[in-house]
């Protein structure tokens, strides 16, 4: 009491004795911060922290840092509680990262704003005590080398992200096939190194349609080119997404006996390997989600007979918009999810087509469904006109923030403006000179071949 008098006599907040009065703040005695910007663009970057706590455990913990330049924001960050008031940065430990033991290590990440320039943060402090580790301290883990699934391993679904084998959530940034039946020429031994090498691509997608040619005309023959892109996939350390691309009819349950067929013999033959994601139907449109949620109870257990262990994606209403493109919204699956475990829901999006209210479902969806971006393109939703940059940038930018693995369609010489290559380039061998690149692979492949971030403790 006399103690608190004092500091009453001294000017001490009724706040400063609320604080006083709560939990005890378990104060680090020491602790280490490392900065890394990971990606810089103008007018906005990514970085990461990793703080090491060199002190006495603790079980909740404040990051507290200084940007030097006025300009600089935090937009939006993962693994924390972020906050920004001024030059003065917060970041709060999350459930998952809160407890601390001497020596433990997390990392966190932010996507940033600037208006001058960008120099590194200072004065980084942890519960208040000043981390003496020097930002420019070399990391004490090398950054994570080797290919993405040799990396990541068997993937899971860890509340509404996807997890790696350590479970910390990953991001993975990866290409579509354009319809394998079409486009076959374009996937062979050199188109595939270059998006593994080049592209530094986590994933393709093999996107095999039912209609228009492709499975329903012969069953055997396109699982085996499936499964061959698969091994090509997993023999150069990339996930393969294999996609059963329905599309016209829009119902998915009209290729219900053909998905359970196709899905029992692809999930029997890849059960062993780490690098396989089985994405059920491209895009359910002119249907309802409650007909498609029912689609997805009978081919998800087909899967989990012979692959229990894979990570599922199902398509949702209206394209896979998650009912947007239909006047409805996320909340129909909110409010009525599969019954099933390690589930994703997809969300595809054109850029051209597809804007802010879309951008705003997806913000609000990612909060309570684990979503997979498994198509995508930046120009019109017919897959032709123009690259629209600035919607396919902010489109970029709210997946890189929110840890949303996406797929671009296509990779491919289509002759249209989603194409990743100009006409011809598959008749040729040449796929890493950026003269083969379209306007869409430029950008693409800008993105996805920078540094990925995943944690390997
Ligand atoms: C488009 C192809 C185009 C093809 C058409 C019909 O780009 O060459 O003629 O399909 O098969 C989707 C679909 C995807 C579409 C794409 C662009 O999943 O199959 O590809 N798109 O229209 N959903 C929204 C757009």
């Amino acid at each position: 009491m006399k103690r608190l008098w004092a500091l009453l006599a001294a000017g001490a907040s009724v706040v400063g004795l609320t604080s006083l009065a709560g939990p005890p703040a378990q104060a680090a005695t020491g602790c280490k911060a490392e900065y890394t910007l990971t990606s810089q663009w103008e007018g906005g970057f990514q970085a990461g922290v990793k703080i090491t706590n060199l002190g006495e455990p603790v079980s909740g913990w404040t990051l507290e840092f200084t940007m030097p330049d006025a300009g600089q924001r935090v937009v939006q960050g993962w693994n924390a509680a972020w906050t920004q008031s001024g030059s003065s940065v917060t970041a709060r430990g999350v459930d998952w990262n809160r407890t601390l033991s001497t020596g433990a290590s997390t990392e966190l990440g932010f996507v940033g704003s600037f208006t001058g320039s960008n120099p590194a943060p200072t004065s980084f402090a942890l519960n208040g005590v000043t981390c003496t580790g020097s930002v420019t301290d070399p990391p004490t883990d090398p950054p994570a080398d080797g290919p993405p699934a040799a990396v990541n391993g068997q993937l899971h679904v860890c509340g509404v992200h996807l997890c790696n084998q350590y479970d910390r959530p990953i991001q993975l940034r990866g290409m579509s096939t354009h319809g394998i039946q079409w486009f076959g020429q374009c996937y062979g031994d050199a188109s595939l190194d270059a998006l593994a090498q080049d592209w530094k691509s986590d994933l393709l997608r093999v996107a095999m349609y039912v209609q228009e040619d492709g499975y329903e005309t012969d069953p055997a023959g396109f699982t085996s080119r499936v499964n061959g892109l698969v091994d090509m996939a997993e023999a150069r350390g990339m996930y393969a997404v294999i996609d059963f691309h329905t599309l016209t009819p829009g119902d998915p349950n009209y290729n219900l006996d053909r998905a359970k067929t196709f899905f029992s013999s692809v999930a029997a033959r890849n059960a062993d390997k780490k690098n396989v994601i089985y994405e059920i139907a491209n895009e359910p449109n002119g249907v309802s989600w409650t007909a498609v949620k029912s689609y997805a109870e009978q081919v998800i257990p087909v899967i989990r007979a012979a692959d229990p262990d894979a990570v599922v994606i199902v398509g949702t209403r209206g394209w896979s918009s998650l009912g947007v493109s239909d006047g409805s919204n996320e909340s129909e699956v909110v409010n009525n999810p599969v019954n099933a475990t390690n589930i994703m829901y997809a969300f595809h999006f054109y850029a051209a087509s597809h804007k802010d209210a879309y951008r705003a479902a997806v913000s609000r969806a990612a909060t309570k469904l684990p979503l997979f971006v498994s198509e995508f393109g930046t120009v019109s939703a017919t897959g032709g006109g123009a690259v629209d940059r600035a919607s396919s940038i902010a489109w970029l930018d709210l997946l890189d923030q929110l840890k949303i693995s996406y797929a671009n369609w296509t990779y491919s010489d289509a002759d249209e403006g989603s194409a990743a290559f100009k006409p011809g380039t598959c008749e040729g061998s040449d796929y890493s000179s950026s003269g083969v690149l379209t306007e869409s692979g430029a950008l693409l492949k800008s993105r996805i071949s920078t540094a990925d971030d995943f944690p390997t403790s």
